[in-house]
């Protein structure tokens, strides 16, 4: 350690700590804008391009950015003086000179920033006019790049390619014509993009933001023609709440099928039902590849893949177009969920398909994604009509004036409402695979699990590595790979080509902390220690539940039973499987 003197405070700090954190370790705050370090997740943007955070050292007439200087014995460091207040007005007011003055209309409003240091800076007025620029809109299904924003903190474009290894955003251009864009400066459409979200989760202003769909939806509950019906996602339900004041983790279930219901959805559901139906097919493609292994069928491989996260399985299909024959087919829960409700549900209720709107709540951005693909609909007729976010769901409640947080609990609507606690794993990283384990063990070896809990399975590691031994192949563990992230994916997957690890099964997640980490959730604003409640939240209810087995769950039986026949039947074939495209 070093010793050193912050605004006359002795400090010891760890040799190669920045001024930054140092001065955090004791509560000194130091205002940031492009800075952000999610040291959990081995994120750190340090750019130190803005310039807010500079510090007066040792008297010395030069002023120097605390985020990337780096502590020296006997520094003496004043983080507060009147020309520091002065410099950093200025840094705002250069920002804001050029920048849209749309905050009565930003989709960030209220998230911002920028914006929040505006207020705390008191600016009423900006001293210097700047030049606007003027940049098409990027309006892909899921993400609206608006360029006009962007404040090249760079922190999308760190995000994009050291964490999830998409490479697809990089700053273009020089001077006032410097953006971050897509190579050529193409629609992210046009390009690699997974649509995982991520950069609009750092992204500090409104330059990157999602689709929003709400006024979709509020004009579909108006239209008396159509009946409307709504799936949560498992990662939803622990997340809702942060947008009403209440802790990250709180299970928000019930008051989220109250809202709903008064917002006037005909049927409220639960997309973990399908999350339960999911695990029928992927088990059942599990035992079935597994036989076919150990038969020495080559035309059977190992290892399966999880297939419900849409980031990933476009990651996938861009940059491994040699390994689609390993994802399992099964489409993921949203696509499944809706797919039954139109060609099942909707037939049993005498409803048209064309009649039927069936909008889902996700954590996701790459859902609104997945629910565009051409192989999800009939006929021009999309299985999910409208995908929206948690965020927006937030915005509907508050819109309708709901009194969140003292609404009463209710119960999800028959028959797609009741699910095992396996379905609510899913939203949490090793919880799909964790599933799957608990019915593939009891049809593999025709035993009763008797415990249910793999905790092996369970961490926040980017890639963790573990055996059931419970469950053996040829005289071995059962042995499992777990990434989230899509670089910790990349990294696996080329392990695994290269034969360096061997595993049977592999869950990927696009998001850090899966999808409870979702580019979607209510902004973390870089505190990880939100990810890691969320993930506590989403086991509470698994922990709490009967009902911890997919194959138990009593509505997915009757629904083979009265449609499907069994799972990977011709039906099943038809409905709830699909293909990966290179
Ligand atoms: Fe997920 Fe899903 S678990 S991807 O993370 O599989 O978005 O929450 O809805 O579809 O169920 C997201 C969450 C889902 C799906 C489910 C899966
Ligand atoms: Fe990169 Fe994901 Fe953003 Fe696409 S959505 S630009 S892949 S971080």
């Amino acid at each position: 350690t070093v010793k050193i003197k912050i605004n006359g405070i002795e400090v010891e700090a760890p040799k190669n700590s920045t001024i930054l954190t140092a001065a955090k370790s004791i509560g000194i705050n130091i205002p940031t804008l492009c800075h952000l370090n999610i040291g959990s997740i081995g994120f750190i943007n340090n750019h130190a391009s803005c310039r807010m955070c500079v510090v007066e050292v040792n008297g010395n007439e030069n002023l120097y950015p605390s985020c990337e200087t780096k502590v020296q014995e006997g520094m003496e460091i004043i983080t507060n003086s009147t020309e520091l207040m002065h410099v950093r007005k200025t840094v705002l007011e250069l920002l804001l000179s050029n920048h849209p003055k749309e905050c009565l209309t930003c989709s960030k409003s209220g998230e911002c920033e920028l914006q929040t240091l505006a207020q705390e800076f008191k600016i009423k007025d900006i001293r210097f006019e700047g030049e606007q620029s003027t940049y098409r809109i990027d309006n892909s299904p899921a993400i609206i790049r608006d360029i006009d924003k962007c404040i090249m903190c760079r922190r999308c474009e760190t995000m994009c390619n050291s964490i999830q290894t998409c490479n697809i955003l990089h700053a273009v251009n020089r001077g006032f014509e410097s953006v971050v864009a897509p190579t050529h400066e193409k629609d992210l459409e046009d390009t690699g993009c997974t649509f995982c979200g991520q950069c609009v989760a750092v992204c500090p202003v409104g330059a990157l933001h999602e689709r929003d769909y709400t006024w979709d939806v509020v004009e579909a509950l108006a239209n008396k023609k159509k009946k409307v019906i709504v799936q949560v996602a498992p990662a939803v339900r622990v997340a809702l709440g942060e947008e009403f004041g209440l802790e990250p983790g709180t299970d928000v279930t019930g008051k989220i099928v109250s809202a709903l219901r008064m917002m006037g959805f005909d049927y409220v559901f639960d997309t973990n039902f399908a999350a339960d139906l999911t695990i029928m097919e992927e088990a059942t493609e599990l035992k079935k590849r597994v036989e076919g292994y150990l038969a020495k069928d080559p035309d059977v491989k190992l290892p399966i893949l999880t297939s419900c996260c849409p980031a990933w399985v476009k990651f996938i299909e861009h940059n491994y177009p040699d390994m689609l024959d390993i994802p399992s087919s099964a489409k993921s829960p949203q696509q499944m969920f809706s797919v039954v409700a139109k060609e099942i549900w909707a037939k049993d209720m005498g409803v048209d398909r064309n009649d039927l709107v069936v909008v889902s709540v996700m954590p996701c951005l790459a859902k609104k994604y997945e629910a565009s693909r051409e192989e999800f609909s009939k006929n021009g007729n999309p299985d999910t009509d409208i995908s929206i976010s948690t965020r927006e769901l937030a915005e509907l409640i508050k819109q309708k004036g709901f009194n969140f947080t003292n609404l009463p609990d209710s119960e999800f609507d028959a028959p797609y409402g009741t699910s095992s606690g396996a379905a609510d794993i899913f939203g949490r990283t090793g919880g799909v695979i964790e599933a799957a384990t608990r019915t593939a063990y009891e049809w593999i070896t025709g035993n009763e699990l008797e415990k249910v809990d793999f905790e092996q399975l369970r961490g926040l590691e980017g890639i963790r590595i573990a055996e059931v031994p419970e469950l053996q192949i040829e005289g071995s563990a059962f042995r499992i790979g777990i990434a989230h992230g899509l670089g910790a994916a990349r990294e696996l997957l080329d392990k695994i080509k290269s034969g360096e690890e061997v595993v049977h099964a592999i869950e990927i997640m696009a998001c850090k902390g899966g999808c409870i980490g979702g580019g979607g959730q209510p902004y973390h604003h870089g505190n990880f220690e939100i990810i890691k409640k969320r993930f506590e939240g989403i086991q509470a209810i698994d922990n709490g539940k009967e009902l911890r087995k997919s194959h138990e769950n009593p509505y997915i039986k009757q629904l083979y039973e009265k449609h499907l026949g069994e799972p990977m039947s011709h039906k099943a074939h038809e409905l709830l499987h699909t293909k990966y495209f290179a």
